[in-house]
């Protein structure tokens, strides 16, 4: 894993190398916004049946690669399939988003187990493989999982939620019996994860969307400690594993982050102001990020000036260019490639 001499640039760049032009990925490249993606996705069935279906998802993790020949691929699935694999009841429902029954005490907690892990997520695994053998060897594999943080959001509020109520209502009331939930997604997700490495993932990301939510204070024992769990125990399977930490809104807290996990890399949201992450952060891991993801609905040079604003504040030391957050669905694969574009001919 401490190969330096990597074919794949993205790996090269998580290791601390600098490139005049950095290597890009873009946050869901796969989906909605390819046509060839809504194709697959209407033969597919459910959400969920495309996610444990290994030819399909090993097909929308290729779509975009095969368009814009990015520096990584990402796998086809979801950060909800980890609840699923618990034991919760997760459904899709189309067109308003995630549903799962409500976990809402210690007893609901009880039910779930990491023992059905690998039996469930077995698809999963072989999408990873699949993948691995189609992809150029210059292209890296990043599997990944949510943050127990923001896992334990879906599993409590039972959805997508505005203000996360229920869920910080029961972590600032009643620390000891919330660490039970978060012990029990810090075991499943190490355990999802070495299986994603032993089938040929080349790093991890993982996903804090909602560590915003989350006061300062207690910043160390819901984000920081559990993905620091997290790295420790994939990297005592698999020594050396790089690690992307994607803690979005977190602002300044972003230092504690950095100093308290073991990434290699840290994914920057939008607000993150970039000279500050340059001089702060970029001495100590990679930094990537973080065009917002409005900018390619709006397209131009409204677009090309912000991405090279960008690359010129953050291209000095290790970075992977890639956006703030995931593509929005109504954005138009034109202007994805015209970002690809603008990134590549960066420098020249
Ligand atoms: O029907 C569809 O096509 C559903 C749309 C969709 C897609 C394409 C969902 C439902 N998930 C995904 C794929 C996905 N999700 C990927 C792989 C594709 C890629 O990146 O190219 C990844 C990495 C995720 C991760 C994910 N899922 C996150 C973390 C990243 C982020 O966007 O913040 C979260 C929060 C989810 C939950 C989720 N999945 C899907 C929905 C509608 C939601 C809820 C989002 C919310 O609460 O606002």
């Amino acid at each position: 894993m401490t190969d330096t001499t990597s074919s794949k640039k993205f790996l090269r760049a998580l290791q601390g190398e600098t490139f005049d032009v950095p290597p890009i990925w873009l946050m869901r490249q796969a989906g909605r916004y390819l046509p060839e993606y809504r194709e697959v996705r209407a033969d597919a069935g459910s959400f969920l049946n495309l996610c444990y279906n290994p030819e399909l998802a090993c097909e929308v993790t290729m779509q975009p690669i095969r368009r814009y020949g990015f520096d990584a691929a990402i796998l086809f699935s979801d950060i909800l399939v980890v609840p699923d694999a618990l034991g919760q009841l997760v459904e899709f429902v189309e067109g308003e988003g995630p549903k799962l029954e409500p976990v809402r005490q210690p007893s609901d907690v009880a039910k779930l187990s990491t023992s059905w892990i690998d039996q469930r997520l077995a698809p999963v695994y072989e999408t990873v493989s699949r993948i691995k053998a189609e992809l150029p060897s210059s292209t890296a594999l990043i599997g990944f999982a949510g943050a127990p943080w923001t896992i334990a959001t879906y599993m409590v509020e039972g959805g997508s939620s505005r203000d996360f109520a229920i869920t910080k209502r029961w972590a600032l009331g009643n620390r000891e019996t919330f660490a039970e939930l978060i012990d029990l997604i810090v075991e499943g997700t190490i355990e999802y994860l070495s299986e994603q490495v032993a089938a040929g993932a080349d790093a991890l990301q993982l996903f804090d969307t909602w560590a915003s939510a989350v006061p300062y204070d207690r910043l160390q024992d819901l984000v920081i400690d559990p993905t620091r769990r997290i790295i420790e125990g994939v990297r005592a399977k698999h020594p050396g594993v790089p690690f992307i930490g994607f803690a979005r809104g977190i602002g300044a807290a972003l230092e504690d982050y950095v100093a308290g996990t073991g990434i290699n890399a840290v994914g920057l949201d939008s607000t993150v102001p970039v000279k500050w992450a340059a001089k702060t952060l970029q001495g100590r891991v990679t930094l990537q990020g973080n065009l917002d993801p409005q900018y390619l609905l709006v397209g131009g040079d409204s677009m090309k000036s912000a991405a090279i604003d960008i690359l010129e504040n953050l291209s000095g030391g290790p970075f992977v260019f890639n956006l703030g957050h995931g593509i929005i669905k109504e954005t138009r694969p034109e202007e994805v490639e015209a970002l690809v574009e603008t990134v590549r001919q960066y420098g020249k």
